[in-house]
């Protein structure tokens, strides 16, 4: 296909001058809107106006420009078909073979914090429908609607006289994309706001029929060298979170294990108030912790959750709720890790990590937004073949009012302490999952078991074989305990205190099991299965 006339209309205009110039100076008609029209006759490029097509002006603001069957008309027209050809000649419509067009920038307006109003009118209703109706026609009209393809385009012009079938095609589906993309975008937009424009409680799950992501980069490859990886993020998300966070330093890019790993580490810090909890150091594993712990500095968080098991933490990542200063940077520099994410850094200690060429530091840029927290990214998805489950993101804390004593004794201030700091350790632990806790560190971390009490073994084991003492500590489950055998595990170790969600049949056993022991025990009512 030989173009003959385009339709010029872009939002971004971005390399429009030179293209137009070119497609000028191959003998291509250009008629153009508004802006548009003004900027490429203002480059001395020859320029029909729109409204000299339609024989129409543009009118309500620009609402209505293009909307007009001689635009479409000369768009949509099969080129061999005699009927086609026929209402063309008699209602004087004119072929249009190429629609360059970009939209009305929507996603930047919503980025900007405008207002309603001013969000609407962002919405392109005229571009969209050019874009679908050419990319439609593909079999005879090219549509052009990212500029990075204009220099290609040039080119397959110079040298072949023609867009050939297979570029229209291509951009045909862009095209669509694009709108499919764009469409989504308005949509989940109007999901998370009401009819006033203020944002929503909690986004509707069970209405849109499509969820929203955007391609931000191609990964080098996915869990494992022979899987393709690419990294998609959702859009409109402003709490802090591994998708938006800032790369400070690191030569490599952040791999897809990476990324899964370090949405870990911020999971579970964020569980955790600086001011109110303390400073929380997490080091992630494979998505698991093998370290985690509170302190007064992050210095201390980090030497404590690193002495949980400091052979696992090779080549893990480090996250921090709290600023990263220069003393706990030097600490980190003298091991081998793969990432570190945290709110911030004091200088002295940015330029200490940046010693090491390969750590990948990160910043969430401040934790604000975390209050937001069930509204910017409210779901989760898990991908079977053939479909994706979604369920609403773990976001549940527990009311420390509500956790009801089931024993004879009831906690100490300082088992308490420990209780429900172990139960948001646990709820980032992959199920079956134990923790152990004492003084603010999770002192041993049972991942993973297909039973809960192999679970509790392989913890207590770990925190023998790492020289940790479990006596007096807390054990934290993320479901209920099925049988008491875990109960009898825990005991054998020297835990004083339990925590737990309860329902099991065998509840009464498994009481029955702590009051044996003299051990305290309470019960959440909340269940943190994780796969
Ligand atoms: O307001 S619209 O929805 N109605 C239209 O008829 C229309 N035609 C083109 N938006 C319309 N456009 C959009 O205008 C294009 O998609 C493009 O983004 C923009 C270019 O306007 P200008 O040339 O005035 O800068």
């Amino acid at each position: 296909m030989r173009p003959v006339r385009a339709i010029v209309s872009v939002s971004d205009k971005t390399g429009v001058v030179e293209f137009a110039k070119e497609l000028s100076n191959l003998g291509v008609e250009i008629i153009s809107t508004g802006g548009t029209a003004r900027l490429l006759k203002e480059a001395g490029i020859p320029v029909k106006e729109i409204s000299d097509l339609t024989g129409f002006p543009e009118i309500m603001e620009g609402r209505v420009k293009t909307l007009h069957p001689k635009v479409h008309g000369g768009i949509l027209a099969k080129r061999d078909s005699k009927e086609h050809l026929k209402a063309m000649k008699e209602l004087g419509i004119e072929r249009i073979d190429m629609v360059v067009v970009n939209l009305y920038p929507f996603k930047e307006t919503v980025a900007k914090g405008a207002r309603l109003e001013k969000i609407i009118e962002n919405i392109d209703i005229g571009g969209p429908t050019m874009v679908r109706a050419a990319a439609k026609n593909y079999k005879y009209v090219a549509i052009v609607t990212d500029p990075k393809d204009y220099p290609e385009i040039i080119k397959e012009l110079k040298e072949t006289g023609e867009i050939s079938l297979k570029t229209r095609f291509n951009l045909a589906r862009k095209a669509f994309n694009l709108t499919a993309h764009y469409d989504a975008l308005i949509s989940d937009f109007l999901y998370s706001i009401d009819e006033n424009g203020d944002e929503i409680q909690c986004r509707e799950l069970r209405n849109p029929l499509t969820i929203t992501f955007e391609k931000v980069q191609d990964l080098r490859y996915g869990e494992n060298p022979h899987q393709r990886g690419a990294f998609y993020r959702e859009v409109f998300v402003k709490e802090p979170c591994v998708t938006r966070a800032e790369k400070l330093h690191g030569e490599k890019e952040l791999s897809f294990n990476n990324i899964y790993d370090l949405d870990g580490a911020l999971n579970l810090v964020l569980e955790f108030d600086p001011q109110a909890d303390g400073i929380a150091c997490a080091i992630i594993k494979h998505a698991n912790p093998c370290g985690m712990a509170l302190g007064k500095s992050v210095e201390e968080a980090y030497e404590k959750a690193l002495k949980v098991d400091p052979v696992s933490a090779f080549g893990g990542i480090i996250a921090f709720n709290a600023k990263v200063t220069s003393e706990v940077a030097k600490l980190i520099t003298e091991r081998f890790y793969e990432c570190v994410i945290a709110p911030d850094y004091d200088e002295g200690a940015l330029e200490i990590l940046k010693t090491k060429k390969n750590l990948r530091v990160l910043t969430t840029k401040g934790l604000e937004g975390l209050e937001r927290k069930g509204i910017d990214s409210p779901f989760e998805y898990r991908r079977v073949v053939g479909g994706l489950l979604v369920q609403d993101r773990n976001l549940i804390t527990v009311d420390p009012e509500k956790i009801k004593v089931v024993t004879d004794r009831e906690p100490t201030e300082k088992e308490w302490k420990d209780l429900l700091f172990a139960f948001k350790v646990v709820k980032w632990v992959k199920s079956n999952s134990v923790v152990y806790a004492k003084d603010g560190v999770a002192v041993g971390i049972g991942v993973g078991q297909t039973s809960r009490v192999d679970s509790a073994r392989c913890a207590a084991e770990k925190a023998k074989l790492m020289g940790l003492d479990l006596s007096g500590s807390v054990l934290a489950s993320e479901a209920f305990f099925p049988f008491r055998d875990s109960v009898d595990e825990a005991a054998k170790v020297g835990v004083t205190a339990v925590i737990q969600p309860g329902g099991s049949i065998r509840d009464k056993e498994v009481i029955e099991a702590a009051n044996e022991h003299g051990m305290a025990m309470v019960f959440t009512g909340i269940r943190h299965f994780r796969h």
